[in-house]
């Protein structure tokens, strides 16, 4: 007689748990730590993105895919790989004075080169090197002295050096490919190895899993526990598993995301080092994404990629530790706080850690009056971070004015303080957007909009160079007259406003005719040509100036934008920009 489907279940869950059965390792360290340091490192670094005279841009860690390298021709850049600048302690301490808490190194990438000591594979810098030398032995001591939390970055699935292993397909035909093989020879004993010879890992940052169904994933994770029940393994082990969420490369989210997540970023435009890549993040941008990712509830991990001779570059060392500098002051502001339950301001935005919010400054209003919206608790006092210099302040309900003094003391980010008792009710959703002539323009989000009709809003990933990733939460299916965006925005001083949109559109789309309403007031325009949309190509945006608006008094106006007529897409809607006219 068959069972009834409960009592299958049940017998599913028990398998499944009974493979699972390692409760999650608490993960409290990681969300307070709030930023880490990724460093990408192998033979790939040797290269520095060129072969054979040739340059390539992007993702220097994928040159061999690139120009498809032979696995034979590829393995002898191991007889010249020598780091002889290598020095554990300095990048230990580099990563200290960054003001991170955590370090991933890669100890392999997809390369397959291994750059530890393995039994499993004689390709290691061990043995296949002139350098005969296990640098991650080293690293993983001087972080413990630096008291950083260490962690192995390893690609479990993709390896273009082995025959069975995933993505080498222009020397090995897919047809003669058996991961479990691979799984079984190179990956799960290399993981063992890890977990086994460098002491107490804090996590294992897995990436681009493939060849593994979710019981064999549980399995996999399960190999882990038992070895170091208390590290935590990234979701790129895959099928939707993992102590913690890693999103996608250089993905920041538009809103607070629940869960302990991670954000990750390249200090340049790659991952592993390229000769001719110099476009790094400022220490302002680098500390506005910590700031960012913080105010959102997650962690950022930032990466630097040192050269084939092990020398991280000079401005990714003098950036961080400019970055060190800030956190040495403000750290208060960034580690162990939780999401801010109030969104981002034009001035900034927030986090919070029990009864204290933390501002972070960006741009200081002209009038020198920060204004926060939604400040559903009582302030008691708020005040500079950084020099405890106290700020006047005011209350009105739930609008809190704090009144600055005409320099700040950090023009990247002045953090404000501000004690508070009650309760600050979490307010990202439905709050009214900020407009006031304090700032020269106002940026608003397709994604603080709420989409009607068949409206939706999406996460369109496009890209620069190979593997630079590039996300926009962009409103689209705007087809017909109902298919609207809503917002409200909240004026606060009467005044002429010019309205601006941005957004990309395709010569299908071109020349449609839209409406944006605000309050009683409607402005018509017909869509500018961008181009076409291809992942791998970057996503072209055009501002376009629709029009000047007269507001009367401050107050609260519902604003909307929609197709004029029923028919093809209006455009991919990425934001409104608003500027006060003088
Ligand atoms: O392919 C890799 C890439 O080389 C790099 O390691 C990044 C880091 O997150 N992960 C993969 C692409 O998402």
């Amino acid at each position: 007689m068959r069972k009834p489907f409960c009592q299958i279940f049940i017998g599913l869950v028990g398998l499944l748990t009974a493979h699972s059965s390692s409760a999650a390792p608490d993960s409290t360290w990681f969300r307070d730590a709030k930023f880490g340091i990724f460093i990408h490192w192998g033979l790939y670094s040797e290269l520095g993105n060129e072969w054979k005279g040739q340059s390539y841009y992007g993702s220097g860690e994928w040159i061999m895919n690139r120009a498809k390298i032979p696995a034979t021709e590829y393995a002898q850049i191991a007889g010249r790989f020598n780091p002889t600048n290598f020095n554990a302690q300095e990048w230990a301490r580099f990563v200290k004075e960054s003001g991170a808490r955590y370090l991933v190194v890669t100890a392999k990438h997809h390369e397959g080169f291994t750059m530890f000591g393995s039994k499993a594979s004689p390709f290691n810098i061990v043995e296949a090197t002139p350098y005969h030398h296990d640098p991650m032995k080293d690293l993983a001591v001087a972080c413990r002295t630096e008291g950083v939390q260490f962690g192995f970055y390893y690609s479990q699935f993709l390896d273009w050096h082995e025959p069975n292993g995933g993505g080498n397909t222009w020397d090995f035909p897919q047809s003669t490919k058996n991961y479990k093989t691979y799984y079984a020879q190179k990956s799960i004993p290399q993981i063992k190895e890890l977990l086994s010879n460098y002491g107490r890992l804090g996590l294992i940052w897995f990436d681009m899993p493939g060849g593994l169904n979710r019981d064999e994933t549980l399995k996999f994770m399960d190999e882990v526990r038992q070895l170091q029940p208390d590290c935590l393994i990234s979701s790129r082990v895959g099928n939707g598993l993992g102590d913690f969420r890693d999103l996608g490369d250089s993905e920041l989210p538009p809103h607070v995301i629940d869960g302990t997540w991670e954000a990750l970023f390249t200090h340049n435009d790659s991952w592993g080092f390229v000769k001719n890549d110099f476009d790094f993040k400022s220490p302002r941008e680098i500390l506005h994404l910590l700031a960012s990712t913080s105010s959102r509830g997650g962690n950022l991990i930032l990466n630097v990629g040192p050269d084939g001779t092990g020398r991280i570059p000079e401005t990714s060392q003098r950036f961080l530790h400019e970055v060190g500098k800030w956190l040495a002051i403000n750290g208060e502001s960034i580690y162990g706080t939780t999401h801010s339950p109030i969104p981002d301001q034009p001035w900034g935005l927030m986090a919070l850690k029990t009864n204290r919010l933390f501002l972070h400054v960006f741009a200081r209003p002209n009038d020198g009056i920060l204004f926060v919206p939604g400040f559903s608790a009582s302030a008691k006092c708020a005040r500079f971070l950084a020099d405890d210099e106290p700020l006047k302040t005011e209350q009105h309900g739930d609008d809190l004015k704090i009144f600055l003094p005409e320099e700040l003391p950090d023009l990247r980010d002045t953090v404000v303080a501000v004690d508070f008792t009650g309760t600050l009710r979490d307010s990202w959703r439905n709050r009214p957007q900020i407009i006031s002539r304090q700032f020269d323009s106002f940026s608003v989000d397709a994604a603080k909009g709420d989409p009607a009709g068949a409206t939706t809003l999406d996460s369109v990933t496009s890209s620069q160079y190979f593997g630079n990733w590039k996300h926009d939460t962009l409103a689209r299916n705007m087809k017909n007259a109902k298919d609207k965006l809503e917002f409200s925005f909240r004026f606060l001083e009467p005044g002429d406003y010019r309205v601006a949109l941005e957004y990309a559109c395709s010569a299908a789309e071109k020349s449609r005719e839209g409406i944006i309403e605000v309050g009683e007031k409607s402005l018509g325009f017909q869509t500018l040509l961008t181009g076409e949309y291809n992942s791998h190509d970057p996503l072209l945006f055009i501002r376009q100036n629709i029009g000047v608006i007269h507001i009367e008094s401050p107050g609260i106006l519902p604003v909307t934008v929609h197709p004029k007529t029923d028919g093809t897409e209006l455009f991919w809607f990425r934001r409104f920009v608003i500027e006060p006219l003088r």
